[in-house]
């Protein structure tokens, strides 16, 4: 039998068939009826069933009976854990107020309107997700600066750009769709500009790498932005009628001199000149989000608004082959959108203004998601934004208000599809804040280090047992949709029925009993059920129809491209893009430095894994065993370190360890570690937790709140340490 599922290894969602035999599925692959992607997929898809069938799975819920993180366990029934777990809650909320209550999940790969509808019904504005440092502050930016997020490497596969620019990614290893794209574009003569510390494949084909020192993101922008309006090389038709504060986004820009930009980035005048003028000749262009710049701390969002401001007077936006605005019209018109699902009306202004580091960092606030929201509903084929990925409380406020009750006690914390103890920077601090809870509850399809130290862990069914209607408004111009392969294994549930048990036990109104049933009322307006419409469409996708904007404009509060902030500007933030130097690096902190020497960037991804996740999966672990550092040649040298040692990363946080890879493309001066490795095949109790401490390199960077960026809260991904051999 053939089911036709979606994927949610990653947020793509593939369409895929599964084979089932006597109930086991035994293949799975690509599916073409996909209506946009066609049957491109990766190569992942090919463990879905190592996963779905791995002997570790966790297939009970489970209850804490030692002390916590001691491993020892008791299996017990749904029905008790949610009645238990909602008990406390209860308890929490009636002493300290739902704000008291906290959750958090993990990247966007399955729909997150039911964790927000939780806590949006609850009355606890304390929901957060690395979204802050992961393209929701990038979409939040983008409309706020020209009403839309363009988003090409979930929306389209543009292959008839003539120039694309890789900044801050590596799309080899994570997009791999995209990459095939790019490849058979560049047989056609598109050109290729890659912006990053390492010179990835994309530079080896390509015809420019920019080797910036990191974390330089927002100088080298507002570089490109002088050259290319101080030569006159924008679009001054596009300018003229469509933009808001040219004069002013001009005079600032004069400052950031190829030369002066060359001084903070470390790239020669002369790249950054014809990078610019390559980029602004070739038309279409696209700059697909990367995720480095929202990654950079304090200069994060400057950066991506200056990226954004590219796209936008180089007269790339919403023209063909250019960057993709979704029109969503048509039959996705008809489709009730995941923003309404969640309920963030029902959260009161009152509780809203109690998010904590939500009156320090207001963009990713109600102040600032309201304001970006308002202008979305302007023009009729916009999308809407959901509160889960627009309005998300600082992490950094979050974990120091679990340890030290202020401003204010945070006693219980939900943790969904996420494991912030290998995701979060300033790995001790979590640690202790998760810690310190009444209750930490998770759910997962793995016992993972944060499960260990819960009371409480779930367990979840995966994509290959439960139904799915991914949208992505708003970033999206399709919605597709499968059914489940097979009925969940062992007492595995999906996450739906996990928030709504608790939900309704705490109160809350839920109205549909199964996921399927919301589904069911999403299609209403179509006129399928959602088994019909997974049969007999599989996929929506609205038409491809450019330049909307001559017609309506765009949708922000002066109805053009806002250059200039008009919402930053009320929000008391700089209207126009800057650079300042963090405080951490060589430049700001010599004395730092002189212990310090070495810039690490943290995060480069690969094929086999995804995040935290896969390290138990054997045919992707023998492919990629142990955590990598790459390094450059001479600097390994100076250290005495060779290809394949152990090396500890250090610090003034901690050091970790990871093996030597040796890459000459890199300056000398920068380390780049991955990210998200714990050793499933280790001790889980404490204090080992896996192996949390050995490799993980969020022990090594600090989150403190000065740190981050001053209009999300983003922390930075990357500070200075030194490296040396384990004996
Ligand atoms: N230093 C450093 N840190 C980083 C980054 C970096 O570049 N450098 N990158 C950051 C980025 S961009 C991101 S997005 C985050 C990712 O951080 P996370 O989202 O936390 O990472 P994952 O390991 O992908 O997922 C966490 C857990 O979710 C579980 N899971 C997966 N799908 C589901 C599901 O459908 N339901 C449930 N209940 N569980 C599920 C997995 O088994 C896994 O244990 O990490 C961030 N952390
Ligand atoms: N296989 C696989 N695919 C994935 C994921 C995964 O874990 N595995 N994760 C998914 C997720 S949630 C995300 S967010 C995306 C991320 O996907 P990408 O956007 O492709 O991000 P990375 O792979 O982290 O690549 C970031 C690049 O930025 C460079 N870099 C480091 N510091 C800087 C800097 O300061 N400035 C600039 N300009 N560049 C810098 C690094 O060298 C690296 O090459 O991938 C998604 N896809
Ligand atoms: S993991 Fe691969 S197949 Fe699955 S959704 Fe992502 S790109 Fe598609
Ligand atoms: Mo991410």
């Amino acid at each position: 039998m053939i089911k036709k599922v979606c994927c949610e290894f990653c947020h793509l969602n593939c369409c895929v068939l599964a084979t089932v035999d006597k109930g086991r599925v035994v293949k799975v692959r690509a599916d073409t009826s996909d209506p946009v992607r066609k049957g491109a997929v990766c190569a992942r898809i090919a463990i879905g069933p190592e996963v779905h069938y791995h002997p570790s799975r966790l297939n009970h819920p489970l209850k804490r009976t030692g002390a916590r993180g001691e491993g020892k366990w008791q299996q017990i029934s749904w029905d008790q854990a949610l009645d238990e777990i909602a008990g406390k809650l209860s308890e929490v909320r009636a002493k300290y107020g739902p704000e008291a209550i906290s959750g958090s999940k993990g990247t966007g790969r399955n729909r997150s309107w039911m964790f927000s509808r939780f806590f949006n019904l609850l009355g606890s504005p304390n929901y957060t997700s690395p979204g802050i440092i992961c393209r929701c502050n990038t979409a939040t930016i983008n409309v706020l600066t020209y009403g839309a997020d363009t988003n090409t490497r979930l929306a389209s596969l543009s292959t008839s750009a003539r120039c694309i620019v890789v900044w801050g990614s590596n799309p080899t290893e994570t997009s791999p769709v995209l990459w095939e794209a790019m490849k058979k574009a560049r047989k056609t003569g598109t050109k290729i500009i890659v912006v990053d510390p390492r010179r990835i494949e994309a530079a080896r084909i390509g015809d420019l790498w920019l080797n910036l020192r990191p974390q330089t993101d927002g100088a080298m922008a507002l570089g490109w932005l002088n050259v290319i309006i101080g030569e006159g090389l924008y679009d001054r038709d596009f300018v003229e009628k469509y933009t808001h504060g040219f004069d002013r986004l001009r005079e600032r820009v004069a400052a950031y001199t190829p030369d002066r930009v060359s001084g903070i980035t470390g790239v020669p005048a002369g790249q950054i000149i014809e990078a610019a003028r390559m980029y602004a000749a070739a038309r279409p262009a696209i700059i697909p989000w990367g995720l480095k710049p929202d990654q950079i701390g304090v200069n994060s969002t400057q950066a991506c608004r200056s990226i954004a401001i590219l796209r936008a007077i180089t007269g790339n936006l919403d023209v063909e082959g250019g960057e993709s605005v979704p029109a969503l019209t048509g039959d996705i018109r008809k489709i009730i959108p995941d923003s309404e699902l969640e309920g963030y009306e029902r959260l009161s202004p009152q509780q809203r203004d109690k998010q904590l580091g939500g009156g320090k960092y207001k963009l990713l606030a109600s102040s600032g998601y309201e304001a970006v929201v308002e202008n979305l509903a302007k023009l009729d084929y916009s999308g809407t934004m959901v509160s889960a990925n627009g309005f998300n409380c600082s992490p950094a406020y979050l974990w120091r208000a679990m340890l030290t009750g202020k401003p204010y006690p945070v006693k219980a914390h939900i943790v969904h599809a996420n494991n912030p103890l290998l995701q979060a920077t300033n790995t001790r601090l979590v640690y202790d804040a998760l810690k310190s809870l009444d209750l930490l509850a998770v759910i997962d399809y793995f016992m993972t280090p944060t499960a260990m130290i819960a009371d409480y862990v779930l367990p979840a069914a995966d994509w290959l047992e439960r139904p799915i209607l991914s949208r992505f408004e708003l970033s999206r111009n399709f919605v597709v949709a499968g059914v489940k392969a097979v009925e969940p294994e062992f007492e595995r549930r999906n996450d739906y029925d996990f928030f709504r048990g608790l939900g309704i036990r705490l109160g809350e109104d839920w109205p549909w009993p199964a996921l399927e049933d919301v589904f069911d009322y999403q299609l209403k307006g179509l006129g399928y059920t959602f088994r019909e419409f997974v049969e007999k469409v599989r996929g929506v996708a609205s038409a491809g129809d450019y330049r909307k904007y001559e017609k309506s404009g765009f949708a922000t509060p002066t109805g053009k491209v806002e250059l200039y902030s008009t919402i930053f500007e009320g929000l008391g933030y700089d209207p126009l893009p800057a650079y300042q130097e963090p405080r951490d690096t060589a430049v700001a902190s010599p004395g730092l430095a002189a212990s310090y020497p070495l810039i690490l960037t943290t995060g480069f991804r690969t094929r086999y894994f995804y995040h935290t996740e896969h390290r138990q999966i054997k045919s992707m672990r023998d492919k990629h065993p142990d955590p990598l550092v790459q390094i450059h040649p001479a600097t390994a040298k100076e250290h005495g370190i060779a290809l394949g040692d152990w090396v500890w990363i250090e610090t003034p946080l901690g050091k970790v360890k990871l093996r030597c890879e040796l890459l000459r493309g890199t300056d000398p001066k920068v380390v780049h570690a991955q990210n998200g490795w714990w050793f499933p095949e280790q001790a889980g109790e404490e204090p080992n937790l896996f192996g949390l401490w050995q490799s993980n390199v969020n022990v090594l960077i600090d989150d403190d709140p000065e740190k981050c960026d001053p209009i999300t809260g983003g922390w930075p991904h990357m500070c200075q340490c030194r490296i040396s051999k384990v004996d």
